[in-house]
């Protein structure tokens, strides 16, 4: 299996459809932590943290990543930062953690469907690789 940086290199950034649709019309199995009628929040397939959950809004609307957003964007960029925080709450990670975006191929995305990636249950360390 690809590292997830080769699948990012290998990523062509588009329009269509992204294997998330399949996640949100529930043809492909994934564990699902939280879900409302905006957003989505599942377990990474490749954990990078005891706890790596992807917040996604099921509605994509021209988002496939953070620098296509527009205004219009504007209220679910917001929905899914806090949901974020409702989810972090909910995974126990009192301590702290962290909330990631990689946008494009140097950003190291794969997956064109804007995503927040929360991260946590152990020490982080920064400068991010
Ligand atoms: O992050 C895309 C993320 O999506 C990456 O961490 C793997 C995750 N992913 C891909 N397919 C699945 C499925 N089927 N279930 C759960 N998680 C998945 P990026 O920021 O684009 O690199």
């Amino acid at each position: 299996m690809a590292s997830e940086k080769e699948a990012a290199l290998e990523a062509v950034p588009s329009d269509g459809p992204t294997i998330f649709d399949k996640i949100i019309d529930k043809k492909i199995p994934s564990s699902v932590v939280y879900e409302d009628d905006q957003v989505l929040a599942f377990r990474d397939i490749a954990p990078q943290a005891p706890v790596h959950i992807v917040i996604i809004p099921k509605v994509k609307d021209g988002l496939t990543r953070l620098s296509k957003a527009e205004e219009r964007h504007v209220e679910i960029l917001g929905r899914l930062l806090y949901t974020a925080k409702i989810v972090a709450k909910q995974e126990g990670l009192e301590n702290g953690f962290r909330v990631v975006i990689n946008d494009g191929p140097d950003g190291c995305q794969s997956v064109y469907h804007l995503h927040l990636h929360v991260i946590g249950g152990r020490q982080m360390n920064w400068p991010p690789g």
